[in-house]
């Protein structure tokens, strides 16, 4: 039993290192949602370029990263991306890959004061 577990387990990895393959590979670019602000600060993209972005809210509460202007000028090849906004709970980490257009673009958490108190940045795509 302890084989078969074994190899099925072999054959999923397996699987999922192909799928991995399959796509393109694109860099990641890691972006902290913390109580209050973001990090880095300025974020700086290559234009044409495709990237993942990948959002991590290490709070204990949660955020969102809105850049309306931002992912709707982009090409979204994966991830979702609700009202130009990604909602985070605590702890959570979620993948948006893209192709930014260039531009100067405006952050924000839209939570009641969280902009207010200091959680807003500027997306440089260069
Ligand atoms: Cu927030």
């Amino acid at each position: 039993m302890f084989v078969i577990r074994v190899l099925a387990t072999a054959a999923l990895a397996t699987l999922s290192l192909g799928s991995a393959q399959a796509q393109p590979a694109a860099p990641v670019q890691v972006i902290n949602l913390a109580s209050y602000s973001f990090s880095p600060a300025p974020i700086v993209l290559h234009a044409g370029i495709p990237v993942t972005l990948q959002f991590v809210n290490r709070a204990g509460k949660g955020h969102d990263f809105t850049a309306k202007l931002f992912f709707r000028s982009a090409r979204i090849l994966a991830g979702s991306v609700e009202g130009g906004e990604i909602e985070l709970r605590p702890g959570q980490t979620a993948n948006v890959t893209l192709i930014p257009a260039a531009g100067r673009y405006n952050v924000r958490c839209s939570h009641a004061f969280h902009n207010m108190l200091g959680m807003h940045t500027t997306i440089l795509v260069q």
